[in-house]
């Protein structure tokens, strides 16, 4: 499927335990089963270099990280992305199944952290050139559930260390760039158990496999 053609790219979103990695697989096998060639990948990460950046953005350190540090290193990981994993891929007829992307500096660095949206959109400009996602899976849930969720799992990182307002923050950007554009992004309540979650999961792909 789709080797004459230039692929679709779906990002899949969301506060911390809200399930991405859990269902991104599923979400992957099933497109498989559909015949799509997928290239499965992440945010901040997906290269060698990336995830240096990666590694560097999530270590809990002592020194104050800046703002402007932060979300050029997201753009500086996201540009060496796009280049060496996202365009070709996309240009092979590939799909490219990421997760997270730039609604993610949106809601942690725009929602959570204040920055300006403005200067988080001038980079969008420089680094993507217009790329967007296709589709975008918001898994949503109650910040408090995903944070009890993931702490279960894992020592918390940089970003995990934050404060529950914080994050509140975050899944409210999350839900306002949902908001404004209805027909990119499809909200799975990731509150619901697993099948559930999962069912909503395979109607979204379906109808969107239709179109
Ligand atoms: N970040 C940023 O600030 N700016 C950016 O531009 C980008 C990223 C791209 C790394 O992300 C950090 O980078 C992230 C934002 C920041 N902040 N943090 N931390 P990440 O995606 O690698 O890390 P994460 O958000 O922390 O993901 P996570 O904690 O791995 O969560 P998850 O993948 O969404 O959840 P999970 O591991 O699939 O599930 C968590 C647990 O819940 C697990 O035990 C599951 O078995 C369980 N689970 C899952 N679904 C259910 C249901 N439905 N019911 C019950 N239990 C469930």
């Amino acid at each position: 499927m789709n080797t004459n053609e230039t692929g679709r790219f779906i990002t899949i979103e969301g506060t911390e335990g809200v399930g991405k990695s859990t269902n991104i697989e599923f979400l992957c096998n099933l497109l498989e089963s559909k015949g799509v060639d997928i290239v499965l990948t992440r945010e901040p990460g997906g290269t060698p270099l990336a995830e240096e950046l990666r590694d560097l953005l999530l270590k809990p350190r002592d020194e104050q990280v800046s703002q402007d540090t932060e979300l050029l290193l997201m753009f500086a990981a996201r540009a060496q992305h796009l280049a060496n994993v996202i365009k070709p891929a996309l240009e092979r007829g590939c799909w490219v199944i990421s997760d997270r992307f730039t609604d993610a500096t949106f809601a942690y660095q725009g929602g959570g952290r204040g920055v300006d949206y403005d200067n988080i959109q001038t980079l969008e400009r420089l680094v993507q050139h217009g790329l967007q996602p296709d589709l975008t899976l918001l898994l949503d849930l109650d910040v408090e559930v995903g944070l009890q969720r993931a702490s279960a799992r894992s020592v918390p990182d940089r970003f995990e260390q934050e404060k529950l307002a914080f994050f509140r923050n975050v899944r409210s950007a999350y839900l306002q760039r949902a908001e404004n554009e209805p027909e990119r992004f499809a909200i799975i309540d990731a509150g619901k158990g697993l099948d559930e979650v999962q069912q909503q999961i395979a109607n979204v792909l379906n109808n969107f496999l239709d179109n």
